[in-house]
This record gives structure tokens, C-alpha cells and sequence, in this order.
């Protein structure tokens, strides 16, 4: 019964999952949700309210104490002394400040005291800021001039300056608290910070979530000199060092040894990013397969056969866990753009599913650019006019053929977008809370002409942490394992109805109305 767990510290909540590789089961899961289980730091959605200048912060000391309550639950639903071996992923780019104290004690922590009291002392900076801050615009700009511009950032690291990556987000530290910055000793991701309490170690970060850093240079996977003396002085001694996916950070620590029944000696793979962990557990970690996830605003990542870069500069480029590269896009109007459609109907879910079932592929040509929110892919200024069609919105009577075009709108761009990552998909997973709608899955497996599956795996982001402590610790195979746990749902495939030129003169009139000829 070799138990493997893996630990998702996200943004609304911390959970995890312990896997029975032998069995091929879950064994257990557990889930602390920061708003409703600690509501004395008063983050309702995880992350401090009512920031000023784009600021989004949280406490990492919420994130402590949501580990603690998080394996005094587990305790009881599993016995943890038959875990042989952990990993986890954090919400990318965040990022947490620690002084010297830190190196220094990590090592120390006493199980008569809660972590967060011991850890408090040690941080430069009380909050973290995380990937939904948008304050560093200035800083993005400042970074991109030093190197000589943003395609040399892209080509460098992968993305373009981008606001909530903590590159930037450090250098706007260092000028608001110079003070507090020469106090800094470490800078950590989530990611590395947690595995760092666990194990007890300063642990490194690794090429899946140090990729979403503007600060590692994606063709050698280590610090990049320039985009570091660019951001901050001194910057290198206080980053923990980069590595692979599959290496070991160290041992659980006696602290939860101690208090948790963890057996001592326990190994611990490093940690990596959430979108990372989440290519694993949705069982996609070789080139070939992509996912798409249909949430808030809509993401596309997949494996990335070589390194490449957007040339765009709307995508990313992070470290696949399971070696080599993964590619990840963003689409703010997701989710927020089927509803605004719907809503302006007065529709309901149905009514919405029904409109796309009811009308034609290619919607007789009426074609709408969906961005009701300035978009990030394609990148956007933020005053352009967003929302453009063959018609303006107000003027759109006809509620069906208004959902077909917002939703064919939004796979048209997204297929457009992605173009650069040189994909030939066999099969694309969707996931997310739209993801269950047929007839949405229909327009994607037209639009991609590629078949689309769901799975059954609902926590991806933990279940690709204990996968790949699994593989890691137990020698197995990475893709022999995911394909074990990464099941499609029965009777869930939908096939392309549209012909492969279906969307060929709709794509290219899209590209017109947005005003890329
Ligand atoms: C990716 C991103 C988010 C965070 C939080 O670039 O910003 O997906 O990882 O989930």
C-alpha cells in the first residue's frame, strides 16, 4: 500500500490527496477553504480585499495555518505514517519575503508552537503579493527597457513583462521598501515556500513555476543575469536555486513528524506551479494531448514538444514537471463572456445550450470578437473599444445567433492564439465548470477539429502533485500512471461535426474585425 499525497495551495483554498498507486485509488482527500475555515484574516476569496493601485495580496501566514488545519483533518481520514513520499503545487507567481532568520531556523520549528507564530518573525514583507496584482505596470516597462525591449524578455524567459510575475512584482518591492528589501534574505514562490516548511530546508524552485518569473532564461533553465540585474540588486543571492521537476528537496521535517504522524525520512519532490501540477493530473504531461479549462477566464496549456516562445508575447512558456517545456495562454473572457451574452438575453443555462444546438456551424457568417474585458490574448490596450462584431453588440436581436457567435468567437480566437505553439492535438481535455456543456465542447472539437474528452478527475492540480511524487519515489512511469488515474468520464468524447475548412473565411474575417490583417 504505497500512499503518495499531494498538497494544492491555491488561491481560495489549501487541499490534498493521498493516492494508492498499487490499488490505483484515491485514499483519501481533504480541503480548507481560507474564507469559510479562517475567517480571522479576512480574505473571503483568499486574498486581502480593497488593495489600492492593482495591489492583490495574502497573508502567508493564512497559508500556514491552513496546512496545519489541512493535515489535522487528513490525520483522521488516513493514516499519514503510510505516506512514503509528498509533493505540491502552489498559485503561480506569488511571492513571499523572508530574512535572514530564516536560512538560519528553518530547521527549527517547534511542534509546541503553530508555524505561523514562528514563521511570522522571519518575513520582510507581512503580505504576498499574488498573481492577481496588477500594480507593477511601471515596473514591467522599467525591466523590458533595461534588457532592450519585451521581445527580448519573450525570447529570454518566455513571456513578455507581465504585471502579476514576480519578477516585476519584486522590483516594485525594492523601490516602495528599499529598506525591507536589504532585510531580505530569500524570496520564495508559494510553491518553494511551502516545500521549504515541509522539509525543513530552504528548498529550490523549480523550472515549472520559476518559468513564471520574468527572471529564468527558458533555454538554459537557470537565472538569467540580465533580467535579474534588471529587476533588483543583489537580486541572485536572494533567489533559491532552479531545478527540474524530479528532484528531491529534502525529508518531511520532525515538526510533522511529530505532530502529524508522518513517518520520519518521508521524501520530499519539489514543489511546482499549479498550471504545471495540473498538466500531469489531467494526464497530459507528454506532448500530444492538450487541455483547455473553461473557468473565470478560459486557459489553453498543453506540452510543448520544443522551447519555444509566443512571438506574439501573449503566451507563456513554463517548465513541463515531466521535462522539457509547457505552454500556457490565458483568456480573460471566459466564463464572464458567455454570461454577458446570456445575460443580455435573459437566458438561462439551457436556453444558452439550446441556442448553440439550434444554429448552423459557422453561424451563416455573423462573427463576434467576445472581449467584454480588455483581453490578454491577443494583448490589448487597455482603451481599445472591446467589444467588436459584424455588428455592435446593442444592435444584436437575435439571441441565438448571438451565443453561436460569442462562443464560436471565442475558439476562433483561442485556436488563433495558439497557432504559435505548432500543436497537432489528438485529443483535447476539457476542464472547468463549463466543460460539462456538450454543445460548447461541440464548438470546441469543431473549431480545433480534434476530438474532446472531460475527465473524471476533479482535484488535477493535487492529483498531479502525488503523481509525480509517485513516479518520482517509486520509479513509475510518469505516463503509465496518469493514464491509471487520468480516466476520460464514460461516454464523454465528442468528435469535430464541422469539415477541417469549416472556420477557414470566419477565421480570417475575426482577424480583420480585431484589426490584425
Ligand atoms: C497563470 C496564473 C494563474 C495562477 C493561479 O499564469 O496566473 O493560473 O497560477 O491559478
Amino acid at each position: 500500500m504505497p500512499y503518495t499525497l499531494g498538497l494544492d495551495s491555491s488561491t481560495q483554498s489549501c487541499s490534498c490527496i493521498v493516492i494508492d498507486t498499487d490499488t490505483q485509488s484515491v485514499v483519501a482527500e481533504a480541503a480548507v477553504n481560507f474564507g469559510e475555515c479562517l475567517p480571522q484574516f479576512k480574505a473571503p476569496s483568499g486574498f486581502i480585499p480593497g488593495g489600492s493601485n492593482g495591489e492583490v495580496h495574502s497573508d502567508p501566514l493564512m497559508w500556514l495555518d491552513a496546512l496545519e488545519q489541512l493535515f489535522g483533518d487528513l490525520k483522521a481520514k488516513c493514516d499519514l505514517s503510510k505516506v512514503i513520499a509528498i509533493s505540491g503545487a502552489g498559485q503561480q507567481h506569488g511571492s513571499v519575503y523572508l530574512n535572514a532568520r530564516w536560512l538560519n531556523n528553518i530547521n527549527t520549528l517547534d511542534t509546541a508552537r503553530s508555524l505561523s507564530t514562528q514563521i511570522a518573525p522571519w518575513l520582510t514583507r507581512a503580505t504576498s503579493p499574488i498573481w492577481m496584482d496588477s500594480s507593477s505596470t511601471t515596473e514591467c516597462r522599467e525591466i523590458a527597457e533595461a534588457v532592450g525591449g519585451d521581445s527580448i524578455v519573450c525570447n529570454k524567459s518566455g513571456s513578455i513583462t507581465i504585471e502579476r510575475f514576480t519578477g516585476p512584482q519584486i522590483r516594485r518591492f525594492y523601490k516602495i521598501s528599499p529598506e525591507a528589501y536589504t532585510q531580505t534574505a530569500r524570496i520564495h514562490l508559494v510553491s518553494s515556500f511551502l516545500c521549504s516548511v515541509l522539509c525543513g530546508v530552504d528548498a529550490p524552485i523549480d523550472t515549472g513555476d520559476g518559468a513564471g518569473m520574468n527572471l529564468l532564461n527558458i533555454h538554459e533553465w537557470n537565472w538569467d543575469a540580465d533580467l535579474l540585474e534588471a529587476t533588483a540588486p543583489e537580486l541572485i543571492k536572494r533567489l533559491p536555486k532552479i531545478t527540474q521537476g524530479s528532484t528531491t528537496a529534502g525529508q518531511i521535517s520532525n515538526y510533522f513528524v511529530q505532530k502529524y504522524g508522518f513517518a520520519s525520512g518521508t521524501p520530499i519532490s519539489v514543489f511546482t506551479g499549479d498550471n504545471p501540477s495540473s498538466l500531469v493530473g489531467m494526464g497530459a504531461s507528454r506532448p500530444g494531448k492538450l487541455v483547455i479549462s473553461l473557468g473565470t477566464s478560459d486557459t489553453f496549456f498543453a506540452a510543448m514538444p520544443n522551447v519555444l516562445a509566443d512571438p506574439q508575447g501573449c503566451g507563456h512558456v513554463f517548465g513541463n514537471p515531466a521535462g522539457g517545456s509547457m505552454s500556457l495562454q490565458c483568456f480573460v473572457n471566459g466564463s464572464l463572456a458567455r454570461e454577458e451574452v446570456k445575460d443580455k438575453f435573459g437566458y438561462d443555462w439551457d436556453q444558452f445550450t439550446a441556442a448553440l444546438v439550434n444554429t448552423p456551424i459557422g453561424n451563416d457568417d455573423k462573427i463576434m470578437v467576445p472581449f467584454f474585458r480588455p483581453e490578454t490574448s491577443p494583448c490589448m490596450d487597455l482603451d481599445a473599444p472591446i467589444l467588436k462584431g459584424n455588428d455592435a453588440f446593442e444592435n444584436w436581436q437575435d439571441a441565438n445567433a448571438a451565443i453561436r457567435a460569442c462562443v464560436e468567437g471565442q475558439f476562433i480566437n483561442m485556436k488563433l492564439r495558439t497557432d504559435w505553439m505548432q500543436l497537432k492535438p489528438e485529443v483535447i481535455y476539457l476542464t472547468g465548470g463549463a466543460s460539462k456543456n456538450d454543445a460548447i465542447a461541440q464548438v470546441v472539437a469543431d473549431v480545433f477539429q480534434a476530438k474532446v474528452q472531460r475527465l473524471a478527475v476533479s482535484s488535477s492540480v493535487a492529483l498531479g502533485a502525488s503523481l509525480r511524487a509517485a513516479s518520482h519515489n517509486l520509479g513509475l512511469d510518469l505516463n503509465e500512471i496518469e493514464s491509471q488515474f487520468c480516466k476520460p468520464e464514460s461516454d464523454s468524447t465528442i468528435n469535430p461535426k464541422a469539415t477541417a475548412d469549416a472556420y477557414n473565411s470566419a477565421s480570417k474575417v475575426f482577424e480583420d474585425l480585431l484589426g490584425k490583417k
